[in-house]
């Protein structure tokens, strides 16, 4: 499938990562949503976690939406088990970082952030729990600003009237969702929050301006952007980190989860549109490759391993291409070329030899 998007699912523990992932999962599917206090959850499958009520491991929940298969990643929020959300970080391409709208930015928010800062990843926030009482959206985002990026930028709005939370706006389409007490409809933007709604769609056109020439140019001439330009325009700077897309929602009751699941598909990246990976070809010059398959070959070795039956054997992660048994590969870091003697495909500690490796099975062995 050409759409793809790789995306972990962070935030601080309690923050509802698990909840979400079950009702994103169940959206898109269909399927009875599992439920952590229950001891239903698809997600902390363990009998651990199911005592717990909290995630233990990593869990991947793979579905299909408007034809983009969305592999996702829900992580244990907890330091106790750090290394599993280290680890699916590294194989991401994008994250959805959760804040529990009653506590805002806490520790374990913070300490997900800067991991996929280090790591750049495009990262959607979303801002769970609306429904909670006495939440100040205003002053979440002030938090936000300070504590995470100043170029966070909401593109759902709360609406809601005395501070109750019952829908929001998406300030990209300029659109209404309400829920009416079992799911989400289309509905009218309230009137008391037209004007800070209409601010926001406006920042937002002038940042997409702001990346390119021809865009500025016209933006000041006073020309309406195409819906088309500001799409690709928002597109380009999450991708670039430029922008940090704010999202609102519950997660227990299922609000902006169709939202949010158009947004990762828009906003963040699918693994083919990423800059291509800079590396050197047999002879030592500079070569670039895309991850596609009809690129020629390259990989990232991640592991080397000295086996007393196999000899010394390679784990490596495909960039692009395809390699057969007997290809030449040469090793940058090395500067040595090598015959590839034998290929398997490892699955946890099963091996099963193959005569190519291509972009789509993700750890192999030479
Ligand atoms: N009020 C409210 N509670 C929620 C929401 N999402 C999750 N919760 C509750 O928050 C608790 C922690 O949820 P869980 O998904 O296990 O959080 P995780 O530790 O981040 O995976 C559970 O009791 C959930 O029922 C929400 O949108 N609103
Ligand atoms: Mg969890």
């Amino acid at each position: 499938m050409k759409n793809i998007r790789n995306i972990v699912i962070l935030g601080h523990l309690q923050s509802g990562k698990t909840t979400l992932a079950e009702t994103l999962y169940a959206a898109a599917t269909g399927n009875q949503k599992g439920s952590v206090d229950a001891g239903t959850s698809i997600s902390d499958y363990t009998p651990e976690e199911k005592s717990r009520k909290s995630s233990v491991h990593s869990a991947i929940l793979p579905l299909e939406y408007k034809g983009t298969k969305i592999n996702l990643i829900d992580c244990p929020g907890s330091d106790d088990f750090i290394t599993d959300t280290i680890s699916a970080i590294s194989v991401v391409k994008g994250a959805v970082l959760l804040l529990d709208a009653s506590k805002g930015v806490e520790v374990g928010t913070v300490k997900h952030w800067n991991f996929l800062r280090k790591k750049n990843i495009p990262t959607i926030i979303y801002v769970n729990k609306m429904d909670k009482p006495d939440v100040h959206f205003d002053k979440l985002m002030d938090d936000i600003r300070t504590k995470l990026g100043k170029n966070a930028i909401p593109f759902c709005y709360p609406m809601g009237h005395n501070d109750g939370f019952d829908g929001f706006v998406n300030c990209v389409t300029l659109t209404a969702r309400k829920y009416n007490g079992k799911e989400c409809e289309d509905a009218e933007i309230y009137p008391d929050k037209r004007a800070a709604v209409l601010e926001l769609h406006n920042q937002m056109v002038e940042a997409v301006a702001e990346t390119s020439e021809e865009l500025m140019e016209k933006f000041f001439m006073g020309e309406q952007l195409t819906r088309e330009e500001i799409h690709d325009g928002l597109r380009k700077s999450v991708l670039a980190s430029d922008l940090i897309p704010v999202l609102v929602g519950s997660a227990i009751k299922g609000i902006g989860i169709h939202t949010l699941l158009d947004m990762m598909i828009d906003y963040l990246p699918n693994p083919q549109d990423l800059n291509p990976i800079e590396g050197v070809d047999m002879n030592g010059n500079p070569v670039e490759r895309k991850t596609l398959d009809d690129e020629p070959f390259s990989a990232f070795v991640f592991k080397t391993m000295v086996d007393p039956y196999f000899g010394t054997a390679n784990v490596f992660k495909v960039n692009s291409g395809k390699i057969k048994v007997g290809d030449t590969v040469h090793v940058s870091k090395l500067d040595k070329d090598i015959q590839v003697s034998q290929l398997n495909v490892v699955t946890g500690a099963k091996m099963t030899s193959v005569g190519e490796i291509g972009r789509a099975s993700c750890r192999e062995r030479v």
